[in-house]
């Protein structure tokens, strides 16, 4: 007989919660009994279809901030006392970090010190979770990457990452919080942001899934359809799901000790590779669809991030469970599902 989950009594707060991984990780902390507090940013339109199946659960309550307003952080943190805090907030597109360079450091570095100064002055028994990311390696010639590796960062985004991962370091020696960064790679999932390379061509493959569905014979490009325009196919990442990354920020949040963690799948792609599977699912090949688009290159971009997650594994028995062909195939499937369902 299988043993009953014991529940929690734990409150967390969570920002970013509208996000792909902010999405999950508060389904993943609900199942576990958490009252959970979510951070969402006032918007003109309706930010919420990524929670929609669980924001009315009787212990998970939106709360209105911003993580760039201090004097709302001290409020919110000081008023929930939370016995968890996740920071998944960020200007997350590296892309978008060249063009919005002062946006991304008010949210990406000023965003996390605001929320480590509320829990030091209001808070201080709250853990507190960072985002960080690969992308701090950025240009680093080491390979593949540890908690251990130089960071280079390549990128506005992740230069604003770094005072924040900085920081977890700091207010852990000088304050004695409990701050963990887990410095993430890519990960991606059926919620992943429409901008990023992954959703951008799995969608698309749905689209020509769909296309199939409705005409005979395979769609041409420029004739049947548009081409999918991209701009570096060949860099690589360590890319995982969404799902296992949650996991992992969990279980650093309850250690012993406060600490950095890499997390990743250990397997490095080029953006190539993710094209060729995620044409084969549904017979095609990328080659018959895909042109280049300077406008999509970055002014430097990062050429491989490969995850070394040994110590996760050591210390936290942390490993990922859905592999890269699956994740594609989920993604691809879901995408065709929402032309279906568009379609009815
Ligand atoms: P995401 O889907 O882009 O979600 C970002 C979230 O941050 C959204 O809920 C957004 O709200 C919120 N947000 C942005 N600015 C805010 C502000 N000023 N105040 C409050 N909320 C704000 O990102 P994700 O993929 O879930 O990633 C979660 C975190 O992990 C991010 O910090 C990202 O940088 C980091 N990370 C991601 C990856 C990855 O591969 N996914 C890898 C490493 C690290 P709106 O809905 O209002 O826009
Ligand atoms: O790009 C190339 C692009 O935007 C991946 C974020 O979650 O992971 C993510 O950042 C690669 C890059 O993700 C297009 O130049 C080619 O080399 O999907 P991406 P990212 O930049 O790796 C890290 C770990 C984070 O922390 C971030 O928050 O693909 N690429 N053509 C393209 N990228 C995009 N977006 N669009 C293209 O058309």
């Amino acid at each position: 007989m299988k043993a009953t989950q014991e529940k929690t009594d734990k409150t967390a707060f969570i920002t970013g919660v509208t996000g792909q991984d902010g999405s999950y990780l508060s389904e993943f902390l609900l199942d576990k009994g958490y009252k959970v507090y979510g951070l969402i940013r006032r918007s003109s339109v309706d930010t919420t279809e990524r929670i929609r199946d669980f924001m009315h659960h009787p212990k998970f309550e939106l709360v209105e901030g911003d993580i760039t307003d201090a004097s709302c952080m001290n409020r919110l943190i000081s008023g929930i006392q939370p016995d968890e805090v996740y920071n998944l907030a960020a200007m997350s597109h590296v892309g978008v970090s060249f063009d919005q360079p002062i946006t991304t450091c008010q949210i990406d570095a000023v965003g996390p010190l605001n929320i480590l100064e509320a829990i030091r002055q209001s808070s201080p028994h709250s853990r507190f979770y960072q985002a960080s990311t690969s992308e701090l390696f950025g240009d680093t010639t080491e390979a593949p990457q540890t908690e251990l590796t130089t960071m280079t960062p390549n990128s506005p985004y992740a230069v604003a990452k770094l005072y924040a991962h900085q920081l977890v370091g700091l207010y852990r020696r000088a304050y004695g919080i409990f701050a963990c960064a887990g410095i993430l790679f890519n990960h991606e999932s059926e919620r992943r942001g429409e901008a990023f390379v992954t959703r951008k061509i799995t969608k698309y493959v749905a689209s020509l899934q769909s296309w199939m569905d409705n005409n005979s014979g395979f769609p041409v490009k420029d004739v049947d359809v548009l081409p999918l325009a991209l701009g570096n196919i060949e860099a690589k990442r360590d890319w995982s799901h969404a799902l296992d990354m949650v996991r992992g920020m969990w279980l650093m949040m309850q250690t012993d000790e406060p600490s950095d963690y890499v997390l990743g799948s250990g397997t490095a792609h080029t953006v190539r590779e993710f094209l060729e599977i995620a044409f084969r699912t549904v017979g095609l090949d990328y080659k018959d669809y895909v042109i280049i688009d300077p406008k999509f290159y970055r002014p430097v971009d990062v050429n491989l991030l490969h995850a070394d997650a040994t110590r996760a594994k050591e210390v936290l028995g942390w490993e990922p469970t859905i592999g890269f062909g699956e994740m594609i195939d989920r993604m691809v499937q879901s995408d065709y599902g929402s032309v279906i369902e568009c379609r009815a």
